[in-house]
C-alpha cells in the first residue's frame, strides 16, 4: 500500500492508524507547500489533490475517516472495527463520520470568522450544538465504544486532538481533555505523531 502523507497534516491520524494495525505501507510524502498535490501526477490519483491518499493495488481511498474505517475492515484479525451486522457497528459509523461531516466544517467556519448562518439549514446545527455532540461522544472511561480501543478513537479522538491543537475547542471538559490524554499515550500515536520519526 502507498500512503502519500505529510508529517504536518491530517495525514498524521492516517498514519497512525497504520501503526496500530501494524500495516506494512510505503510511506510517500507528499510536500504541498511546494506543490506537490497540485501535480498532474498526484491529482490523477486524487483529484481533490490532498493527503492523506492511499492507495492499495487498483483501490484508492481518500479522506481520513475512509481510509480509517478501510483498513480497519483490511485487517479484521486486528479487532480494531466492531463485528458487521452488530448494534457496535451503528455507533462505531456514527464516531467515524461526525467529525469529517459535521464538526469540521463547523469549525472551519468559526476560525474564518463566519458566524452568519441558517443553523437549520447547515449540517452542523451552531457551534453550541457540536460542543454538546462532542461532550455527549466523548467517553468518561476507556473508548468511544468501551473497553476495547477502536478506529473510532483514531477518528473522534485524532479529531478532537487536533480540534484542542488548532484552539478550535477552546475550553475542552475535564473528560474530553482526559480523553485526549488517552489517546496520546498510545505508543502508535506517540510514534506517529513524533516529530523526530521522519
Ligand atoms: N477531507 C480531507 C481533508 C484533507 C486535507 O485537507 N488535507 C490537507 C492537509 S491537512 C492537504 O492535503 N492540503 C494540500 C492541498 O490542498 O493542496 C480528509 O479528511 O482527508
Amino acid at each position: 500500500m502507498k500512503h502519500y502523507f505529510n508529517p504536518m497534516s491530517r495525514a498524521v491520524t492516517t498514519h497512525w492508524m497504520l501503526l496500530e494495525l501494524d500495516a506494512a505501507h510505503e510511506q510517500v510524502v507528499v510536500d504541498f507547500t511546494n506543490g506537490e498535490t497540485a501535480t498532474p501526477e498526484f491529482r490523477a490519483v486524487n483529484p481533490m489533490g490532498k493527503v492523506p491518499t492511499l492507495v492499495d493495488g487498483d483501490v484508492v481511498v481518500t479522506e481520513v475517516a475512509a481510509i480509517c474505517a478501510y483498513l480497519a475492515d483490511k485487517f479484521p484479525e486486528k479487532g480494531l472495527a466492531p463485528d458487521m451486522g452488530s448494534d457496535e457497528r451503528g455507533t462505531y459509523y456514527r464516531y467515524m463520520f461526525v467529525p469529517g461531516t459535521t464538526l469540521e466544517p463547523m469549525f472551519t467556519l468559526k476560525s474564518l470568522g463566519i458566524e452568519d448562518y441558517p443553523a437549520q439549514s447547515v449540517g452542523f446545527g451552531d457551534l453550541g450544538r457540536c460542543l454538546a455532540t462532542i461532550e455527549q461522544m466523548t467517553p468518561e472511561t476507556d473508548w468511544a465504544l468501551g473497553d476495547k480501543f477502536t478506529a473510532a478513537d483514531v477518528v473522534f479522538g485524532g479529531f478532537l486532538d487536533f480540534a484542542v491543537q488548532f484552539g478550535w475547542l477552546e475550553a475542552p471538559s475535564a473528560k474530553v481533555a482526559a480523553y485526549v490524554r488517552r489517546i496520546k499515550d498510545r505508543p502508535a500515536y506517540r510514534q506517529s505523531h513524533d516529530p523526530s520519526w521522519h
